[in-house]
């Protein structure tokens, strides 16, 4: 039978590259974001593979989205792989000139958004006594950098919310992973700086970053282990990253 797979933030860079790879092997699909005419274009995209339902929602919005949740049909309402991928930068500020509508919204959305999901997909897995959930981390959950502040507070929120679930759900055949990915070059740093494309680019200037496809991989070999294998905790970085702040950008890896 074919498994089904729920992934947050499927409307660009990481989520996105995902939700292809899924529907390559036939893994149906429902897929969420905040940009509606994009769910619908991916929807049309990937439908002619697998069975795609989309869903609308700012992952802020705990009562819109349990609301859309309980509408879920039928057809899609045993969710076999939780991909809790929905996030991002807001600001590169240090502490003394943060904004705290950017601190808001990584906190929000990073960490509450995370859970908010987690806790109304876990219960039916739990019932099935089996299931697979993904935390999309970073290597900014694992260490800190200047002016990285309230994002990496967020990413290593985010850490320890999948440690903790891996003790709580222990026992009840369900699978937590982190995956921790470096420099993914997607519209990441574009949200972080505010939309000035120039900026963004030049963060993935001179050096050869992680494609999202690259971390799909990982997340499609978490997925496809055997049954009694659980792919923990993953750090995923280019070759010419060493830590946050160690970028070999003295020559360009691939052409
Ligand atoms: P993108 O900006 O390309 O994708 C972010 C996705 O999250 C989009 O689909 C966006 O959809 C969704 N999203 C953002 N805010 C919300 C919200 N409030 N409610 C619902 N959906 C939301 O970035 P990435 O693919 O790079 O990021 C994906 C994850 O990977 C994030 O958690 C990020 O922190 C993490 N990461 C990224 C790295 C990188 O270097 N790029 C490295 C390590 C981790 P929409 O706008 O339609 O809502
Ligand atoms: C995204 C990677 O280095 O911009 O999580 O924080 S970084």
């Amino acid at each position: 039978m074919k498994k089904t797979a729920f992934i947050t933030g499927a409307t660009s860079g990481i989520g996105l590259a995902t939700a292809r790879l899924f529907a390559n092997h036939g893994i149906n699909l429902i897929l969420c974001g905040r940009r509606q005419e994009r769910l619908e274009s991916i929807k049309e995209e990937l439908s002619q593979k697998v069975e795609v339902f989309t869903m609308q929602f700012d992952v802020r919005n705990k009562e819109l989205f349990e609301s859309l949740f309980e509408k879920t049909p039928p057809a899609f309402k045993n969710i076999d792989i939780l991909i809790n991928n929905a996030g991002n930068a807001h600001g590169l500020d240090t502490i003394q000139n943060g904004n705290t509508q950017d601190w808001d919204a990584m906190l929000d959305i990073n960490v509450k958004g995370l859970l908010y999901v987690s806790q109304a997909i876990i219960p039916q897995m739990m019932e099935q006594k089996s299931g697979h959930i993904i935390n999309i981390g970073s290597t900014a959950g694992k260490e800190v950098y200047q002016k990285g502040n309230v994002y990496c507070a967020s990413k290593h929120a985010v850490d320890a919310i999948t440690t903790g679930m891996r003790l709580d759900l222990n026992g009840c055949g369900i699978k937590v992973s982190g995956i921790n990915p470096g420099l993914v070059e997607t519209e990441f740093s574009e949200v972080r700086f505010k939309g000035d494309a120039q900026r963004a680019q030049k963060v993935y200037q001179n050096f050869t970053p992680l494609k999202p496809e690259d971390v799909a991989d990982i997340i499609y070999f978490a997925v496809t282990r055997p049954p009694h294998v659980t792919i923990a905790d993953l750090t995923v970085m280019c070759l010419d990253q060493a830590s946050s702040t160690i970028v070999n950008k003295s020559f360009v890896t691939i052409s």
